[in-house]
């Protein structure tokens, strides 16, 4: 299915059901994950692509492979050619590759633009890697920020994925276009959400950005990809797509809870009163 088509099948389920999605592994899954936004459809359709591609060279492969050993063993053909080389053939066998690799490149490059930074960004957030939890900081809404920790399995309630859940998940805006900073706190991370098409490495000192969009509210989990230490494996990212109002009601909500990072100044403007006052009397 193309990419629009695929849209237009996300609008319309969108439409019928108003199920929450669940992004999620499934057991005995043989595809991607099921797509919650506009750059997984396109992963998805990309990864179409190069697997019928791939399926095409390997048939043909092996045909050419049992034609050759049915018509030219011993038996079948007792007199081998002397033939050492064949000009047309050395040509067909070189551009025919390289335009099977042009037609896997030039989607490929759009994909990776596509995914590389958000335009026209509703909102943006900071994400940053820690061994091992994640922290989300959300600079457009007052900048308050909260840390992302695992629910440990023996805590895991009914219904819930076990090593996928987390106390505080982030809270999206479905529908919305969301720019992601990622950083580390520590050593390279990577956040990684599979149904959403997001995956950045979260380097110390350097910020990178991506983007997504969940199109439909629901539930996405992910982990952390990249190796970073002995808890590696329980890192998980939970994000959960909501109503524009329910996100505006948690963001209220949030910024009183997490307020330790909210309103920073007061104590802020003290402390430089006192480190001026003292750098004066120095003086
Ligand atoms: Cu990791």
């Amino acid at each position: 299915m193309t990419i629009l088509g695929l849209a237009a099948a996300g609008g319309m389920a969108m439409a019928q059901t108003q199920a929450p999605m669940v992004g999620a592994p499934v057991p005995w899954a043989m595809g991607l994950q099921q797509s919650g936004g506009p750059i997984k459809d396109a992963i998805s359709s990309f990864n179409d692509l190069v697997f019928w591609l791939m399926v095409a060279v390997t048939v043909f492969v092996a045909i050419l492979l049992a034609w050759v050993m049915w018509r030219y063993n011993e038996k079948a053909n007792p007199v081998p050619s002397q033939n050492s080389h064949n000009t047309t053939l050395e040509i067909a066998w070189t551009v025919i590759p390289v335009l099977i690799l042009l037609v896997i490149a030039v989607p490929s490059f759009r994909l990776i633009y596509y995914q590389d930074r958000a335009r026209d960004a509703d909102l943006t957030i900071n994400v940053t890697g820690h061994q091992w939890y994640w922290s989300y900081q959300f600079p457009d809404h007052g900048n308050f920020s909260f840390d992302s920790r695992p629910i440990q399995d023996e805590d895991i309630r009914t219904g819930q994925l076990r090593s996928l859940e987390v106390d505080e998940p982030l809270v999206v805006p479905a529908g919305r276009t969301i720019r992601v900073m990622t950083n580390g706190a520590d050593v390279i991370h990577s956040f990684f959400v599979p149904s959403l098409g997001v995956q950045r490495y979260s380097i110390p000192g350097r910020t990178l950005e991506t983007w997504m969009r969940a199109d439909q509210v629901g539930t996405f989990y992910g982990q952390c990809n990249q190796i970073c230490g002995v808890n590696h494996w329980f890192m998980p990212i939970v994000v959960k797509a909501v109503p524009q109002a329910e996100f505006d009601a948690w963001v209220a909500s949030a910024r009183t809870r997490f307020a330790r990072q909210d309103a920073p100044a007061p104590a802020l403007a003290e402390a430089d009163n006192d480190t001026i006052r003292i750098a004066a009397a120095r003086q």
